[in-house]
C-alpha cells in the first residue's frame, strides 16, 4: 500500500502548533503520517531543529516545526516539497486539498485565502503566541521557573486586557457582513481559519480556565463560543478529539500553572 503523501513533522507529546495542521487533515480525512506517533519521531524533529537534515537544493531549509512534507509520488521519496510556518502550511493545504473543503475555491473567490490567512495569523498572534509568552515573557530559552514574577505580570495583563481584545475582535468579525451569517468567520462557510480559532481557544481554555469561563458566562463573546462549539461538533473533529491521536496539553504552548490561572 502507498504511504500517505503528507507528512507532519512536529514534537511528539504536545498538541502545539502542529495541532492546526492535524485538525485540517482530520477534518478532510486526508491520510498523513505524524512524527508524534512514529517511533523515530523525536529524532526526526531534532534533526531539523539542530540543522542536521541535509539541504536538498530545492526547498529552503526550515528553521522550526511544524514542517509539512508533501510527496509528489507516495512511492518515491525524492520529489518532496517541504514547507514550514503554521499559517503558511495551512495556506498550502488550502490550495492542494479539494476546493471548498477548508477554503473557498480561488476561482470563485480569489481573495478568500488571504482573508482566511489574516484571520488565522491574528488568532495565532493573540491566542497562541501571546499565551506562550505568558510563561516565557523574558526568553523562550529560559525555564518558566527562571521568570516567574514576570510571567505573573504578563499573565495578569493578558487575561484582563489582551484576551478580551482578541475575543472581541473575533466577535466583531463574526458579526460583520463578511462573515456571512456569524456561524463561521468568513463567507458563510467553514474554513481552516475556524479550525485555528477553535484550537487556539481550546488551548487558552486549558491555560486560563477561570478567565475563559468568566468571559463565556458574561455572554459578550457569544458568537466566538458558539463557533468553538460548532467546530467541536463537526463529526470528524468530534471523532478525532476522542481518539488517542489527540494529545493532551502538557509542557507546550498551553500550560496550566495554578498561579497564572487568574480570574479577571
Ligand atoms: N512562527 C512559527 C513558529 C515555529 C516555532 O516556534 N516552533 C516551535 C515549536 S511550536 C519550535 O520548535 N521552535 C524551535 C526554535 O525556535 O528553536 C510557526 O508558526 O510555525
Amino acid at each position: 500500500m502507498a504511504s500517505p503523501q503528507y507528512r507532519l513533522v512536529y514534537w511528539p507529546g504536545i498538541p502545539g502548533r502542529g495541532e492546526h495542521i492535524r485538525l485540517v487533515f482530520e477534518e478532510t480525512s486526508t491520510p498523513y503520517t505524524d512524527t508524534a506517533t512514529t517511533s523515530d519521531g523525536l529524532d526526526r524533529v531534532l534533526a531539523y531543529v539542530q540543522g542536521n537534515v541535509p539541504d536538498d537544493n530545492i526547498n529552503p531549509p526550515p528553521l522550526a516545526p511544524p514542517i509539512l512534507q508533501h510527496l509528489a509520488d507516495p512511492n518515491n521519496d525524492t520529489n518532496v516539497t517541504t514547507i514550514s510556518q503554521t499559517s503558511n502550511i495551512l495556506l498550502y493545504l488550502a490550495t492542494h486539498l479539494p476546493p471548498g473543503s477548508i477554503a473557498p475555491d480561488p476561482k470563485t473567490d480569489p481573495n478568500a485565502l488571504f482573508y482566511l490567512n489574516s484571520l488565522a495569523l491574528t488568532a495565532l498572534d493573540g491566542l497562541s503566541n501571546e499565551p506562550h509568552d505568558c510563561h516565557h515573557p523574558i526568553a523562550s530559552g529560559l525555564y518558566y521557573e527562571d521568570q516567574k514574577p514576570e510571567s505573573l505580570r504578563k499573565a495578569d495583563n493578558y487575561v484582563r486586557v489582551r484576551l478580551p481584545k482578541f475575543l472581541g475582535y473575533f466577535e466583531r468579525v463574526l458579526g460583520s457582513g463578511a462573515s456571512g451569517g456569524g456561524k463561521w468567520l468568513y463567507g458563510g462557510k467553514f474554513s481552516f481559519a475556524d479550525l485555528v480559532l477553535f484550537q487556539c481557544l481550546d488551548g487558552v481554555k486549558f491555560m486560563f480556565p477561570k478567565a475563559v469561563s468568566k468571559y463565556e458566562r458574561e455572554g459578550t463573546y457569544a458568537k466566538v463560543f458558539a463557533l468553538y462549539q460548532a467546530v467541536s461538533e463537526r463529526p470528524k473533529i468530534t471523532e478525532y478529539l476522542k481518539s488517542s491521536r489527540r494529545q493532551k496539553y502538557s509542557d507546550g504552548i498551553y500550560r496550566y500553572y495554578e498561579e497564572l490561572d487568574i480570574e479577571p
